[in-house]
């Protein structure tokens, strides 16, 4: 899309970053065919994840041999079959899998427009921990459940909450006018896209306007605040590294 004299809500700084829809550029992925595919996240930024957008022509698909890096996939529209180790479903919105290190994963058979948000990390192994395990789930039945006893903003954890993870993936809604209870700072990363609604985002010592579509990056430590504005609930999708040892 053309904005006049080169405008853009786009901004990336040293330890944050706001991608509008309107400025993606394609790559080609080993493994994903058929599919239109952006890296929206990456280390090139600074991040120590990937997140990388994949919209699925029709006989498009995504085959991915074991690989070091543990990988998420949620379906943001659409639908295709997934497999994961010896799990296969259909899935449509609002389904998600979860591929372990070292475990393939597929995408096939997908209908034309099929989105999947994608977030890929390094494992750390811990030792005398087992390994996590592959998944698909439906966040449709994930319960969401008030954030810090409000229950204007609600929380739905969609990976088990076990140190076998090192990955956290989640989906926070907000009523219109609801918002993070504090300016958070902590040591965990994020990457994140809006699913619905509008709000605005804190991120360092900026506010954003936001909207569906829109990704974010927050480095360590990236002070971070929402407010949810607007007359529907604003709603995103969110990684987050978890787990792990501080040294
Ligand atoms: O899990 C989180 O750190 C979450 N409360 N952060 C965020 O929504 N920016
Ligand atoms: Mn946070």
């Amino acid at each position: 899309m053309t904005s006049p004299y080169g405008t853009t809500r786009t901004r990336v700084a040293a330890r944050h970053a706001l991608i509008a829809p309107d400025g993606h550029v394609k790559s080609n992925v080993p493994g994903i065919t058929g599919a239109e595919t952006v890296i929206l996240i990456n280390e090139a930024m600074g991040a120590g994840f990937a997140q990388v957008m994949v919209t699925f022509g029709r006989g498009g698909r995504a085959r991915v041999a074991e690989e070091g890096t543990d990988t998420f996939g949620y379906f943001m529209n659409g639908s295709a079959t997934v497999t994961v180790g010896g799990l296969k479903k259909r899935c449509s919105a609002g389904h998600y899998f979860y591929a372990p290190v070292g475990v393939a994963w597929s995408i096939t058979a997908p209908t034309r427009g099929t989105r999947v948000m994608l977030f890929e990390k390094d494992y750390e192994p811990l030792a005398r921990v087992e390994a996590p395990w592959p998944l698909i789930g439906d966040s449709s039945k994930v319960k969401g459940e008030p954030f810090l006893g409000d229950p204007d903003a609600r929380l739905q954890v969609l990976l088990p909450d076990s140190p076998a993870f090192d990955m956290a993936v989640n989906i926070f809604t907000y009523k219109p006018g609801a918002t993070l209870p504090f300016v958070e700072t902590h040591v965990m990363e994020h990457g994140l896209v809006m699913l619905a609604g509008q709000g605005v985002y804190r991120l360092e010592d900026s506010w954003y306007p936001v909207g569906a579509g829109d990704v974010i990056w927050m480095a360590p430590y990236c002070p971070q605040w929402f407010v949810a504005i607007g007359k529907q609930p604003a709603s995103y999708l969110y990684y987050k590294d978890v787990n792990r040892a501080a040294l």
